[in-house]
């Protein structure tokens, strides 16, 4: 059984982690499988992603039991987690996660990862690493701070609480909350929504969040101007003012 699945729907690359009797572990393999499936959200068809678990949860962190075997170079396989976040993070087009069930240490880094999460009523979200006496990974230090806050972040990690949906949309890390049996029908229209929106746009958006995060105020002036430089140059600019003049909706291409 592959690790990972995807396919395509219009422009949206859909994901899928696919080990559910292990809720998704990551594994060498699933991590490897992984990046590879997000080399393709790279093609100029695809417009956005989303990225889910087949079973009956997202994903419950690094596979505890191939850990647990010893074999592992662990600074090798942290490179493999730290591949995928960047693959995620640089990918200048939307990323949408539709978390179900639990998403638990890597697993929720990777839903943090992402830059929009629709959760399930009933899911749970733990940062888990320090149940087992682990420092955060997958970015998690980076991403959690920024989206909860400096004491929230702190509180996550080294308690690890259940956090549940409610809890996780009030910290800020849920963009959408609906019922469990919904999250992948409201992720997909989520993504093909974002998929007929200005992409480069998004992806300069992107961008400049995450580059804000280590800026000062006039370093952020100074970047926003460089990016509305490109922005305006782009032809779905020339498409949104155009609509609106013509009081219609615009039809982005994507450039
Ligand atoms: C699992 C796992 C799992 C293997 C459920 N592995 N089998 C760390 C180290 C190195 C490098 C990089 O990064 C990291 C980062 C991390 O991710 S550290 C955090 C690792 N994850 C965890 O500590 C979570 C472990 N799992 C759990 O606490 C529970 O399974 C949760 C809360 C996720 C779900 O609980 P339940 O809904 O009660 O399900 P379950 O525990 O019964 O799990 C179902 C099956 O899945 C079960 O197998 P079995 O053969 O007994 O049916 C579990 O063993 C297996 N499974 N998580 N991470």
């Amino acid at each position: 059984m592959d690790p990972v699945i995807h396919r395509t729907a219009g422009s949206v690359l859909e994901i899928a982690l696919n080990r559910p009797d292990r809720l998704n572990a990551l594994d060498e393999a699933t991590l490897e499988a992984l990046a590879r499936a997000l080399e393709r959200a790279e093609d100029a068809s695809v417009r956005a992603v989303l990225l889910r678990g087949e079973g009956r949860a997202f994903c419950a962190g690094q596979d505890l039991r191939e850990a647990a075997g010893g074999a592992l170079d662990y600074q090798a396989h942290l490179a493999r987690y730290n591949r995928v976040v960047l693959q995620i993070r640089r990918l200048a087009k939307p990323v949408v996660a539709a978390v179900h069930g639990v998403a638990a240490g890597a697993g929720m880094a990777l839903a943090l990862a992402a830059d929009l999460r629709v959760l399930g009523r009933d899911t749970r979200l733990t940062t888990a690493f320090a149940r087992i006496a682990l420092v955060p990974d997958s970015g998690m230090t980076y991403t959690l701070p920024r989206t909860v806050g400096w004491g929230g972040a702190f509180e996550l990690l080294a308690l690890s609480p259940d956090l549940s949906a409610e809890e996780a949309q009030r910290y800020g890390l849920a963009n959408r909350v609906v019922d469990e049996e919904r999250v992948l029908e409201e992720a997909r229209a989520l993504a093909a929504r974002l998929a007929e929106g200005p992409t480069r746009i998004y992806g300069l958006i992107k961008h400049a969040l995450d580059e804000s995060a280590r800026l000062g105020l006039e370093e952020v002036l100074e970047l926003e101007a460089q990016l509305q430089k490109l922005a305006g140059e782009g032809a779905d600019h020339e498409e949104g003012v155009r609509a609106f003049l013509e009081k219609r909706p615009p039809r982005f291409a994507g450039r």
